[in-house]
């Protein structure tokens, strides 16, 4: 390889890596491991469990400092943090401590192997994380799922859906996404409009395959300029569209999609509050949300959360949710706004 070519294909790789981080969980100052490796060992030893210091060490510590943590409890107690863990904890207050313990991909990953295991799907979930992650996110779920479950992600997608929703999420899962373009192709933007009205709105039934591969091979600022030039082709918006064209499992992946071209930290702030509007909580949407995000853009989802529903997600976590659950989501969610 040539040297400008190595030199121009590691600035396509940085451009496309460059995704800003928005997180609430950071790198705690003066860290030392095997002083709260010695903390954790200490509160699970102790008689009824001491939860909170387990919360007030895990939850503010980052994914890197928290795998630092497990070796040096390894090292000294002889035996696998998790599993103590595991063995110490119980229901959501055990979830979020164990989603803690994986790295982003790997919780996605696993996440996604939940939902398709055993009889049905749990659509809602995959939906979510295939349809909101960045094509980098993507790779590396990928990546991690074939280490954990020594599957194809690609393999297992397709054996638990069907129809045009399996060739949605497929085309998703081959990762085939443009990077960003510093030249502005206008004239693309225009094409791109203009097929997706001619295949939805303009004709009778939908070209299903012609807005699957626009929305899955498309960059990012790319689609969000054909959402704009779209309307001057059609009376609906692209969303608006979506929901007169497409219907199930199909219209929800293609929503999720454009809300989080438009704007993905509102996508989760919305999914927040959807989980959070009842009394209680959507226990399981919640904790994914909170868990996966943390060290992404949760701090945004914050302040999306509170611009668009009034209240903060602090105090909406605070009145939906109870104990030691309660605590550990306050921690990651780290502060009010
Ligand atoms: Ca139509």
């Amino acid at each position: 390889m040539s040297l400008v070519s190595e030199f121009l294909g590691q600035l396509t790789l940085q451009l496309g890596d460059v995704e800003t981080t928005y997180p609430t969980v950071v790198p705690t100052p003066n860290f030392d491991p095997d002083k709260d490796g010695v903390r954790i060992e200490t509160a699970i030893k102790t008689k009824g469990v001491d939860e909170q210091t387990i919360i007030d060490v895990l939850t503010k510590r980052t994914y890197a400092q928290r795998r630092e943590i497990a070796f040096a409890y390894e090292k000294r107690a002889k035996k696998d943090m998790i599993t103590a863990l595991k063995g110490a904890l119980s229901g959501n207050l055990e979830t979020v401590i164990l989603g803690l313990m994986k790295s982003t991909a790997q919780y996605d990953a696993s996440e996604i192997k939940a939902s398709i295991k055993g009889l049905g799907t749990d659509e809602e979930s995959l939906i979510e994380i295939l349809c909101s992650r960045s094509n980098a996110e993507l790779m590396d779920i990928k990546k991690v799922y074939k280490e954990l479950f020594k599957k194809d992600l690609e393999k297992d997608v397709a054996g638990d859906t069907s129809g045009d929703f399996a060739k949605l999420l497929l085309a998703l899962v081959q990762t085939k996404r443009d990077e960003p373009e510093s030249v502005i192709d206008y004239q693309k933007i225009d094409e791109d409009a203009r097929a997706l009205y001619e295949a939805g709105v303009k004709r009778k039934g939908t070209d299903v395959k012609c807005w699957i591969s626009i929305m899955s091979e498309r960059s990012v600022p790319h689609l969000q300029k054909v959402f704009d030039r779209y309307k001057s082709y059609s009376p609906y918006d692209m969303q608006e569209s979506i929901r007169k064209e497409v219907k199930g499992d199909l219209e929800k992946s293609f929503l999720t999609l454009v809300q989080c071209f438009e704007n993905k930290q509102l996508y989760f702030a919305n999914k927040l509050q959807d989980a959070m509007k009842s009394k209680g909580a959507n226990e399981k949407v919640l904790t994914r949300i909170i868990v996966s995000r943390c060290e992404v853009d949760l701090k945004k989802i914050r302040q999306e959360f509170k611009a668009h529903h009034g209240k903060s997600l602090y105090q909406t976590i605070a009145e939906h949710t109870k104990g030691d659950y309660q605590k550990a989501l306050l921690s990651l969610c780290a502060g009010d706004d």
